[in-house]
């Protein structure tokens, strides 16, 4: 049987509950996916610098084939994008600037990032950009942005200046508004005596990085909450509180969600609609935490599909960004890009795929018994199917044939770094 075959079936069941699934292809087509480059060096950035990834997060695994420069990322970035059906974006850090002589974070500029820029602009993709405030002697006593020390304190203010300059350059060069992801490791291992001091800091220093006016088609601007990192534990001045709290006051700026960045038991699934009354726009960083904010390759779990349908139903897709946020060196790099994004968008399609007028009415009507019937059914609709078709229709694998392209290219060009 043909997919266009199978898909008819899929859509006359589809349509029979009400569902139009051209129009939930053609919204997952649309909606970009944020695709974070870091993935692929297991966070190491191009800076050589030795002092190794800091700031409380890890990537661990040794498989063969790091991308070690700026044309080998965008090499495997390519054969990742390739296998990934609808709209994507790449998402830099400032440590992937390039330069052939060190330069001070404080003094990044546009320049650094023409290439960048170039390859963006050639595939009709947008980028996304985060200032790197980690794995850099200035952030050795674990404090940046917060710190009590002026110097060190100014240097990274300046930096986020500098980061905010560079989005807004290359949100104009590609013509898609780019978003500029604060995140900032600032905490430590053991509860301080002064928690309060460190956070006026903080709310100074970001009054001050966002104070400059840029266009608003341009660049977007977003704050990254955290509840804990490896070595700070016990506080972190950047906390969910803090950052709510931050854009409630500042709706320019948008709160990021990162899945991995509560305790264990809390789900960013249950946050959304608690924070979308009160804050315009928010972005998440979509990971997997197993144990701790272990950054694993995005599945296709409850929580994913969770969130998604907490979007939808919410009708908040417009005020939603997506970007991803993993990385594993245990596994082939560019797989682990496909897998996590495809997953994303799948869980995207499955959501889209549900009469949600019609389960509001139920609900509303105080039928929780239809609700319940009626959600559990829909879960083993053909929506498998719907994916195939999206995926024929951008002339990519449906299934896991996908598998052998990464495999071929590994052979080719992976295995040759040695
Ligand atoms: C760290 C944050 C942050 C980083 C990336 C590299 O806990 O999740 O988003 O993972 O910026
Ligand atoms: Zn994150």
């Amino acid at each position: 049987m043909t997919t266009a075959q199978a898909y008819e079936y899929a859509r006359e069941r589809y349509a029979a509950i009400g569902v139009d699934t051209e129009a939930a292809i053609a919204k997952v087509l649309a909606t970009p996916v944020s695709v974070h480059c870091w993935q692929g060096d297991d966070v190491r950035g191009f800076e050589a610098l030795d002092t190794g990834l800091t700031g409380g997060i890890m990537s661990t695994g040794e498989y063969p084939g790091r991308a070690r420069t700026p044309d080998e990322l965008r090499a495997d970035l390519d054969q990742a994008l390739s296998l990934i059906p609808g709209t994507s974006k790449v998402n830099i850090h400032a440590f992937y600037r390039e330069s052939d002589r060190a330069v001070e974070r404080n003094v990044l500029e546009p320049e650094h990032f023409t290439a960048w820029a170039d390859w963006a602009v050639e595939r009709g993709i947008g980028l996304d950009f985060n200032p790197s405030f980690f794995s850099h002697p200035k952030s050795a006593s674990g404090y940046t942005l917060a710190s009590a020390d002026d110097g060190i304190r100014r240097y990274w203010i300046e930096h986020g200046l500098a980061s905010r300059k560079i989005g807004a350059y290359l949100g104009k060069r590609t013509g898609k508004r780019c978003v500029n992801n604060l995140w900032i490791p600032d905490g430590c291992k053991e509860r301080p005596i002064d928690s309060l001091a460190p956070r006026m800091r903080l709310l100074e220093a970001l009054n001050e990085i966002y104070a400059p006016k840029y266009c608003p088609n341009c660049l977007k601007d977003s704050v990254e909450s955290k509840l804990f990192g490896i070595g700070s534990e016990a506080y972190v001045v950047g906390s969910h509180e803090f950052y709510l709290g931050y854009t409630a006051q500042h709706p320019d700026v948008m709160l990021t969600l990162d899945t991995g960045h509560f305790h264990p038991t809390e789900l960013v699934s249950a946050k959304l609609t608690a924070c979308l009354p009160f804050l315009p726009e928010l972005l998440l960083h979509v990971s997997r935490p197993i144990r701790w904010d272990s950054d694993h390759v995005v599945a296709f779990d409850d929580e994913l599909s969770a969130i998604f349908h907490e979007i939808v139903r919410a009708g908040a897709l417009d005020r939603v960004n997506i970007a991803l946020d993993y990385f594993d060196g245990s596994v082939n790099r560019v797989a682990a890009w496909v897998i996590g994004t495809r997953n994303t968008k799948k869980a995207l399609l499955a959501a889209l795929l549900e009469p949600v007028d019609d389960l509001k009415a139920a609900e509303l009507a105080g039928d929780t018994t239809a609700r319940l019937a009626l959600t559990e059914e829909y879960k083993t609709f053909p929506f498998g199917i719907v994916w195939d078709m999206l995926c024929e229709r951008e002339g990519m694998p449906g299934g896991a044939e996908w598998l052998g392209a990464v495999r071929s290219y590994e052979a080719a060009v992976a295995a040759q770094r040695t």
